[in-house]
């Protein structure tokens, strides 16, 4: 099997989300001495490009783009070691959470998968964050971007709160922050002070590569 080919298997095997085949295909391109950034960008992350771009097209739907993201990042898993050890930066560190009070994950963590497989590092701090905990976790981690999800009308005003800790903590000015979740509109986005929106988890992809860009 030659070099491209093995690329080629990890970005079919993500491409139609089987986890089984893409751990197989990072596998033998290990073997083959490809080195884990090429095996990242030209198979992990091309591939949820792909994903991405067909869920824009309406050829894919969330149940796809799902199971993409969970092969890749079984993938991902697989290559970890390596790319620390080959010191592969990633294109930006982000910090998500759902805001407090909300217990609804599944689009924050379709939406964090897309954006590990963009190949940022994800500091994704799960569902009911309190403010307090995401001005922590992006001290902690030197994060640029933070992702704000709320499913509920009576969670938006916790994303205001969260922008505003960020602010009282002296954060903001260092950080762009994107809100999104089925009730957040652009306008009430812009009306919060946050940097973006994002309707789906194939916009938050495009939106994180050009807030940092
Ligand atoms: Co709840 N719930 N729920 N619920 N729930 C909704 C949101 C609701 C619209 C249902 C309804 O009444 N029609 C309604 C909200 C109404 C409103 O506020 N106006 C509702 C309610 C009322 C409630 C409870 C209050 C019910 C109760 O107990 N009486 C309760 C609240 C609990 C709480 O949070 N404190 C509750 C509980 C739950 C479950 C726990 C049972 C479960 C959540 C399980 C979980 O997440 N682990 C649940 C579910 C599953 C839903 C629905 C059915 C589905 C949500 C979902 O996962 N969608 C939902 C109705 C619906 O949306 N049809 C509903 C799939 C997901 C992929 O889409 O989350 O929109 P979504 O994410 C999208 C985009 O929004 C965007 O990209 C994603 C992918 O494209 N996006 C981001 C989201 N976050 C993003 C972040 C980004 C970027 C993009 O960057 C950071």
């Amino acid at each position: 099997m030659t070099t491209n080919a093995n690329l080629e298997r990890v970005y079919e095997a993500v491409l139609c989300g089987d986890r089984e085949a893409a751990v197989a295909a990072t596998r033998a391109a290990v073997d083959d001495r490809l080195s884990a950034a090429s095996i990242l960008n030209q198979g992990l992350i091309r591939a949820m490009d792909e994903v991405g771009r067909r869920f824009e097209n309406g050829d894919y739907f969330v149940p796809e783009m799902l199971i993409s993201a969970r092969a890749m990042q079984t993938a991902l898993e697989l290559l970890r070691p390596l790319l620390v050890d080959s010191d592969v930066k990633p294109a930006g560190k982000m910090v998500v959470g759902t805001v407090k009070g909300d217990l609804h994950d599944i689009g924050k963590n379709l939406v964090a998968m897309m954006i590990e497989g963009a190949g940022f590092e994800i500091i994704d701090l799960g569902a009911d964050v309190a403010p307090e905990k995401f001005v922590s976790a992006v001290r902690d981690s030197g994060a640029q971007l933070v992702g704000l999800s709320a499913l509920l009308t009576t969670t938006l005003p916790m994303m205001q709160r969260t922008i505003q800790a960020f602010a009282d903590a002296g954060l903001r000015d260092q950080l762009k922050v994107i809100v999104a979740g089925a009730p957040v509109t652009t306008s009430f986005a812009a009306a919060i002070g946050t940097d973006s929106f994002a309707e789906n988890a194939s916009r938050a992809v495009t939106v994180a590569k050009s807030l940092v860009a």
